[in-house]
C-alpha cells in the first residue's frame, strides 16, 4: 500500500508531476472496531484513527498538500494560527520541506504535547496575547502581504488533502457508513469531508458534528474556537446529509474520552471524543454502521490525564506491599 496521501490519490488532488511531494507517510490510518461501545449504543461503531498520522492528528492529510504546493509556488515560510494540532503539523512538514514555520498560538491555551512538537522541529512559536480567533485574524493579515504562505484550513489545498479521508473509508469498507460523527471546531474537517463525499458521488451518510457547549472555555482545547471560520459551508454539508450539529457539555466529552480509553483502549485527546459524546444524542441509530473520526492522539494532552485519573500509588519495592497496594486499587 502506498502510504503518501498525494501518491495514493494523485488523480484527485491539485498536484502535477512538477509538484515536490513533501510526505511523512500520512493517511492509510487504521479503522478499528469498538465492540464495547457498539454494544452499549446498539450500533456497529468503527473508529477511524486519524490520531495515527505522522504528527498524531488528522491535520497531516491536508498539510502534506498545502506544504508541497507552498514549496512548488516558491514560498520561503509558512504561517498559521492554531489551537495546537495545525501548528504541530505545519511545523513538522515545513521542517521536512526546509521552510521556515511561524506559529501563532493563543497564550497558555495549547496542550503540552502539541507545543512540544512545534518546538522540537524548530518552528518559531509566538504566543498571542489573545484568543485563537484573534490569532487567525492576524495570520490572515500577514499572509495577505505575500511574505508567508497561510496553511490554516482557509488554504484550499488543506481541504483538498483532507477530503481523502472519505475516499479511504470507501476503500476500506467497500461502501460508505450510515453515519459519520466528528468534532466541530473551525469546521474545516467537516467541510473537507463534504468535498470528498461529493466527489465519491455514492450517497451521503448522516454527519453529526460535535461542538462544545461553551466553545471558548471548553476543556477540549483543540476546539476552543468561538467563531468557526467554515461555519456556513460546514453546516451546509451537515444539513444536506440530514445530520446535525450536536452541542455537548465538557462532562459529556470527558465521559466519552474515558469510555474510549477504558472500554476500547483508544487514548485520544478530549476533543476527539466529542463525536462519541454526540452519538448519545443522535436519534435512529439502532443497528447502523457508524464511523467516528478520532482526530488527535491522547499523548497530545497529558494535562487532562493529570486532572481526570488517579495518580500513581507510591510503594516500596516489596512484593507484599505491591500486592496489598494493587488489591486496594482494584
Ligand atoms: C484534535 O489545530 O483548529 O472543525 O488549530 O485539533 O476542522 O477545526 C484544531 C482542530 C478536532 C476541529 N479535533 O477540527 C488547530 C485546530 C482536533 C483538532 C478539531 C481540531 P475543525
Amino acid at each position: 500500500m502506498n502510504t503518501s496521501v498525494i501518491e495514493r490519490y494523485r488523480d484527485r488532488l491539485p498536484v502535477s508531476p512538477a509538484t515536490p511531494v513533501v510526505s511523512l507517510g500520512e493517511g492509510s490510518t487504521p479503522l478499528v472496531s469498538a465492540p464495547a461501545l457498539s454494544r452499549q449504543l446498539g450500533v456497529e461503531l468503527l473508529l477511524k484513527l486519524e490520531s495515527m498520522n505522522p504528527t498524531a492528528s488528522f491535520k497531516d492529510r491536508g498539510m502534506t498538500v498545502a506544504v508541497s504546493k507552498a514549496l512548488e509556488e516558491g514560498a520561503k515560510a509558512v504561517i498559521c494560527a492554531s489551537t495546537g494540532n495545525t501548528a504541530a503539523s505545519a511545523a513538522t512538514y515545513a521542517a521536512r520541506a526546509g521552510l521556515e514555520a511561524i506559529i501563532l498560538q493563543p497564550a497558555g491555551a495549547v496542550a503540552l504535547g502539541k507545543l512540544a512538537q512545534a518546538r522540537a522541529v524548530g518552528a518559531t512559536v509566538l504566543e498571542i496575547k489573545g484568543s485563537f480567533d484573534e490569532a487567525l485574524g492576524a495570520a490572515r493579515e500577514l499572509a495577505a502581504r505575500g511574505t508567508h504562505a497561510l496553511v490554516n484550513s482557509l488554504n484550499p489545498y488543506r481541504l483538498e488533502g483532507q477530503k481523502t479521508v472519505a475516499f479511504e473509508l470507501v476503500d476500506e469498507l467497500g461502501e460508505l457508513p450510515d453515519l459519520i460523527c466528528l468534532p466541530y471546531g473551525g469546521g474545516g474537517n467537516t467541510r473537507a469531508l463534504g468535498l470528498g463525499l461529493e466527489e465519491l458521488a455514492s450517497g451521503v451518510p448522516r454527519i453529526y458534528a460535535a461542538q462544545a457547549a461553551e466553545r471558548a472555555p471548553t476543556v477540549a482545547s483543540a476546539i476552543r474556537i468561538a467563531d468557526p471560520v467554515h461555519r456556513d459551508e460546514a453546516e451546509r454539508v451537515i444539513a444536506r446529509s440530514e445530520g446535525s450539529v450536536v452541542t455537548v457539555s465538557d462532562d459529556e466529552i470527558l465521559e466519552a474520552w474515558r469510555a474510549l480509553a477504558r472500554e476500547e483502549g483508544i487514548f485520544c485527546e478530549p476533543s476527539s471524543a466529542a463525536g462519541i459524546a454526540a452519538l448519545r444524542h443522535v436519534p435512529d441509530i439502532a443497528g447502523r454502521r457508524v464511523v467516528c473520526i478520532v482526530t488527535g492522539h491522547g499523548l497530545k494532552d497529558p494535562q487532562v490525564v493529570e486532572h481526570d485519573t488517579e495518580p500513581p500509588i507510591q510503594v516500596d519495592p516489596d512484593a507484599d506491599a505491591i500486592a496489598s497496594a494493587a488489591a486496594q486499587a482494584e
